[in-house]
């Protein structure tokens, strides 16, 4: 989570950096308790698809089940697993997003790049 927010690199988490990490959970964190609809103390898939559906990202049902195989347990993702998994998303978007200025899918990344990215978090 530290290497995902640790935007210049440094190895460690600056006061700006630390700020908006925690922002971010305690959105998160309100999403969760909205759209767990039935109180069960997890998301499921339709659950996650509205809850992410709330932060402006439309992923598709595979996409979706492949976030609920990797960070749920038995199709259910809790708490702790809803915000790594959503801290990871939201990075992962904004970092594909940095390299298109039309916010569309078209983005470009060098093989090094894309290794720093999705390895290094
Ligand atoms: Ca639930």
């Amino acid at each position: 989570m530290v290497a995902m927010m640790d935007v210049d690199r440094s190895g460690k988490l600056g006061f700006e950096e630390f700020k908006n990490l925690w922002a971010d959970i305690r959105t998160w964190k309100n999403v969760f308790k909205r759209y767990d609809i039935d109180h069960s103390g997890s998301l499921n898939t339709i659950e996650l698809r509205a809850s992410l559906h709330s932060a402006g990202y439309r992923l598709n049902f595979h996409v979706l089940r492949a976030l609920v195989l990797r960070y749920g347990k038995k199709g259910k993702i809790n708490f702790d697993d809803f915000i790594m998994c959503a801290v990871k998303l939201k990075t992962m978007i904004e970092t594909f997003q940095e390299r298109d200025p039309r916010k569309t899918m078209m983005a470009t990344f060098t093989l090094d790049e894309w290794v720093e990215k999705t390895m290094y978090s």
